[in-house]
């Protein structure tokens, strides 16, 4: 469910960890969509943290980008920059994103979309990983908000960029499941 009032927005789902809920909640302003999507993964938090983390090879379980380079920055520190290549067939060629935040100890790491050829203007994500309630698994929640680009509805653009994540951490599962194996 989401409940959007204003200029500020929780963007909570149903399966969404307690301890989760306040890294997700941002101002969602009256010309932005956000959402968050849930994805329970059979793998250690370490294992999948280990792949999440590295702010300067999206690629390893973003089948989207082709390639990454980080133009300023170290990678680990808020502020560091990268470009990446997307591959052929979407609407885009290329997108710059600043790394927000990057939280070894609570597994947190954030990115904002900063430029591009794309139309996700103000694109920022959030992705938290927690212990799954069985212990063995792990619990990812990524939510976003961005800019409805012109023309399109709030319902069109959270449909395109929900799939994108869902892909996204269907492919980190797989990766992160065969690590843990
Ligand atoms: O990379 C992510 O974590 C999430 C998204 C939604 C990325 C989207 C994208 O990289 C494309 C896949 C190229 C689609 C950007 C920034 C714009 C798009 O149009």
């Amino acid at each position: 469910a989401i409940k959007q009032s204003g200029t500020t927005a929780a963007c909570p789902v149903r399966t969404m960890p307690d301890e989760a809920s306040c890294r997700h909640v941002r101002p969602v302003g009256p010309n932005q969509c956000c959402s968050a999507v849930v994805k329970t993964i059979s793998a250690p938090i370490n294992t999948v943290w280990s792949v999440v983390r590295r702010f300067d090879t999206p690629q390893a379980y973003k089948h989207f980008v082709k390639s990454c380079r980080v133009i300023y920055g170290d990678g680990v520190h808020v502020g560091t920059l990268r470009e990446i290549h997307v591959v052929s067939g979407l609407p885009a060629a290329h997108s710059i994103e600043r790394l927000e935040i990057l939280d070894e100890e609570e597994h947190v790491i954030s990115f904002s979309v900063v430029g591009g050829d794309h139309r996700l203007q103000n694109y920022r994500s959030v992705t938290t990983l927690h212990v799954s309630p069985s212990g063995r698994g792990t619990t990812v929640v990524e939510s976003y908000v961005v800019n409805i680009p012109a023309g399109n509805t709030k319902e069109e653009t959270c449909v395109f960029v929900d799939t994108i994540v869902k892909c996204n951490l269907q492919s980190l599962a797989q990766i992160s499941e065969g690590l843990a194996a």
